[in-house]
């Protein structure tokens, strides 16, 4: 492969990794001002850069066509670049957009986050950049504006209108714990999840399929919650109290009822899943991750055929509890697993997706990694 010494004929000035993530509980919280559990995975992208003072921007990674992008910083704008290097330009752009002093750099990527599988590796491709421009250009940035920045980039450069839970795990997740954001003030706190102290593994299944309608059908979502936290007339639908649902929902057009019914009931699932673990109980929290998956099925519809049978098939097979993880519209399941029963439940997804004539899904264990760093 070909090294950056290589691509760029000099040596880096250092390297750096962001990690993806599964979200274990939290699932369309986000931009409601609500909870997420998300934690890093071991799966990062690793950035090398060496800066330039000529406003030119070059971009080169393991995972494109071997060519270098080569982008002018003055020329950058929504809109201007395509593909993968939307991702690193996007972070620039808005550094320099913030009024931060930032010029170009060669930037050299690996990842071996597997991409479209909603285990955010376009998140883990910004932080990187973030990280690395952060030390290069001695910012002095904290890691959670690095990921408001992140996500401003992505909101506004690329043009998803995520919420902040993504960049916040690839860059506030530590190792061995999940992260516990509230992500309307950012509040953080890392919840230790000890697998394997509990015989417990966490298993991902990547269905490698995607949906055509995720990222219209993202924002459609999103415009849905703020209009029925604003027919409710709170500032988000995190304001509205599990006890207020339902006179709540009587208040609201028919079809924006399933919307808020999930995203009040999400938030609640967190909170259920943190006492069980605050009382050391992880395989508790099985039934909670099953609950949170038909909500995003019945309620929320981000589910699909492929992510159904996944966490149904591993729920069968044993799993203590499974559900998508990430926007939906296809990517992954999570199954929180006795250790025993990993090869089990994996084999019987992978026999269930043969059988309906789906492609073979790919399936690892995750462990809670950190989040991102020098190297
Ligand atoms: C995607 C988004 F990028 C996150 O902000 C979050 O909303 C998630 O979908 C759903 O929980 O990953």
């Amino acid at each position: 492969m070909n090294d950056f010494q290589t691509v760029y004929g000099a040596a880096p000035e250092g390297a750096w990794a962001a990690p993806g993530r599964v979200n274990l509980i939290g699932e369309h919280t986000d931009y409601n001002d609500g909870f997420v559990l998300p934690i890093a995975l071991p799966h990062h992208v690793r950035a090398e850069a060496r800066r330039r003072d000529d406003g030119v921007l070059r971009l080169w990674s393991a995972q494109g066509d071997g060519e270098v992008v080569e982008l002018r910083l003055d020329g950058l704008a929504p809109g201007a670049v395509a593909g993968w290097a939307k991702y690193p330009a996007a972070v620039v752009w808005t550094l320099r957009q913030a009024g931060h002093r930032v010029g170009g750099a060669d930037l050299w990527f690996d990842s071996d986050v597997p991409t479209g599988a909603g285990l955010s590796s376009s998140a883990a491709l910004e932080c990187a950049v973030g990280v690395a421009y952060n030390d290069l250009y001695g910012l002095g940035l904290t890691a959670p504006e690095l990921a408001l920045l992140a996500q401003k980039a992505e909101n506004d450069f690329v043009g998803v209108p995520c919420g902040v839970m993504d960049q916040m795990a690839s860059m506030c997740c530590a190792e061995g714990s999940a992260l516990l954001l509230d992500t309307r003030d950012l509040g953080q706190r890392q919840v230790p999840i000890d697998l394997a102290g509990a015989g417990l593994r966490l298993l991902v299944i990547d269905t490698r399929v995607k949906h055509d309608l995720a990222d219209g059908a993202y924002a459609e979502l999103r415009a849905g919650c703020e209009r029925a936290a604003e027919l409710l007339g709170l500032p988000a639908l995190r304001d509205l109290p599990a006890d207020g649902l339902d006179a709540a929902l009587g208040r609201l057009p028919a079809e924006l009822r399933p919307l808020v019914r999930h995203v009040v009931t999400e938030d609640g699932r967190v909170q259920q899943a943190i006492r069980l673990l605050d009382a050391g109980d992880l395989a508790g929290i099985g039934p909670i991750l099953t609950a949170g998956h038909a909500s995003l099925r019945d309620d929320y519809r981000v589910s699909c055929p492929e992510t159904d049978l996944a966490a149904d098939t591993a729920v069968a097979a044993g799993a203590l509890g499974a559900r998508m993880t990430g926007g939906g519209f296809g990517g992954s399941v999570i199954a929180l697993v006795a250790a025993e029963l990993l090869d089990t439940v994996a084999g019987a997804v992978a026999a269930a997706f043969a059988d309906a004539g789906y492609a073979a899904p790919r399936a690892f264990a995750a462990t809670p990694a950190a989040g991102a760093r020098r190297l």
